[in-house]
């Protein structure tokens, strides 16, 4: 059912879009949210908008949520303007309800927000060009260091626990132990997986409890399609989807990078031959992210962006097949199976980062 044609007129009713609404359509890869694009016209101009349904089984408080996005994106504005940039472009705008909120409550208890579209730019599924993916380990670097002096503690945690990954696995053996949807036989060559990496579990977690890593303000998801590029200028323009920005590691953005741009394949590649983690994309990365982080990461950091792109993998691989375990109620998918594709392809590259890790610090070295 296309939820918007459903309720379109109500929605669309309640947002300041300017013009008449000539067409409406799903947009986006995201797995979370659901997407739109509106495309109006407004007195012979055409004017696009990204329409949000926002998931609120995952993001349960969407008002702190929002509260969040509206103080991150005012203080990127500012920075933007100060540094000579276009605010417009840069940051996420967010269209205010008729009400004057930042987002729309429906009748039936959804979520709504409307974001400017972001005109001749591009985010990617894959990496298409080199230098585009060195672009976005520049703006993520750099978007952290606009946020470093944001007062971490005015930020809500949208997610409880989101990058702690010793509670990923707890709630992954919980899943295993429930086993709810009878799916534990047919994966158990996944489950000893996760079992024989269980290192990977703790290690950031201990990291930061020792305070050896520092907390800052990251954005936690730091995908490629989670980056506009610019059509023309081919820079990182506008980080987006700005959800889960909270207090966070460093090296969890940067490994969480890797882990999806630095793929020779597609998250959900079926054949695991295809997937490994290229070197090549790995020293553009972190060349670009150190660049852009601009002197601020420490020695501990430096030292553990590495093992940032093994742990983010691991968990990542472990939270997809945790949602498969448990019904896949929380990844969106596209076909049966879908997340078990996807934990496939995380557990092939954590084999393959865990046999290129002396690589992967030689090269963090060369750049700090
Ligand atoms: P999800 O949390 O589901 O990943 P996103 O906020 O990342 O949702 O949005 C999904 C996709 O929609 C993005 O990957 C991007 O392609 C597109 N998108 C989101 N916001 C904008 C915007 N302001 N301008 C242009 N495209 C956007
Ligand atoms: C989700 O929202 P999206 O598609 O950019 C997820 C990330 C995962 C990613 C895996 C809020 O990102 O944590 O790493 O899928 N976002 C949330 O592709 O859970
Ligand atoms: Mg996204």
């Amino acid at each position: 059912m296309d939820v918007l044609s459903d309720k379109k007129k109500e929605i669309i009713m309640n947002f300041r879009f300017s013009g008449e609404l000539v067409s409406s359509a799903s947009y986006g890869n995201g797995h979370i949210n659901d997407t739109f694009l509106l495309t109006y016209c407004d007195g012979g101009a055409e004017r696009k908008y990204i329409l949000q349904r926002m998931n609120k089984g995952v993001f349960q408080k969407p008002e702190e949520l929002m509260e969040n996005i509206m103080g991150v994106t005012s203080w990127l504005k500012k920075k933007i303007i100060e540094n000579g940039g276009d605010p417009e472009r840069e940051t996420l705008n967010v269209i205010p309800s008729v009400s004057g909120d930042s987002y729309y409550v429906d009748k039936t208890g959804e979520y709504w927000r409307a974001y400017k579209f972001i005109e001749h730019a591009t985010s990617y599924d894959q990496v298409e060009n080199r230098e585009d993916f060195y672009q976005s380990a520049v703006a993520f670097g750099r978007f952290q260091q606009l946020l470093a002096e944001y007062p971490a503690d005015t930020l809500h945690e949208t997610i409880p626990n989101f990058h702690n990954t010793a509670d990923r696995y707890e709630k992954f053996q919980r899943a295993v132990k429930n086993d709810i949807c009878g799916r534990v036989c047919e994966v158990q060559e996944e489950i000893a997986f996760v079992e024989a990496h269980s290192n990977l579990a703790h290690v950031l977690q201990d990291q930061l409890e020792s305070k050896k890593l520092p907390l800052r303000v990251t954005h936690n998801d730091t995908k490629l399609n989670n980056i506009m590029i610019d059509d023309t200028t081919h820079e990182g323009l506008c980080v987006i989807d700005l959800d889960t920005v909270m207090p966070g590691l460093a090296v969890n953005d940067f490994g969480d990078s890797i882990r999806f741009g630095a793929s020779t394949a597609a998250e959900d590649e079926t054949d695991l031959s295809k997937v490994s983690c290229d070197m090549e994309l790995f020293e553009l990365y972190a060349k670009g992210f150190i660049q852009g982080c601009d002197g601020r990461l420490t020695d501990a950091e430096l030292d553990h962006l590495a093992t940032g792109a093994i742990v983010m993998t691991y968990e990542c691989g472990m939270r997809f097949l945790t949602d498969y375990l448990e019904g896949d109620s929380y990844f969106k998918i596209h076909r049966p199976k879908h997340n078990l594709d996807r934990c496939r392809t995380q557990f092939k590259l954590v084999a393959d980062m865990s046999e290129k890790m002396e690589q992967m610090r030689a090269i963090v070295n060369k750049y700090r």
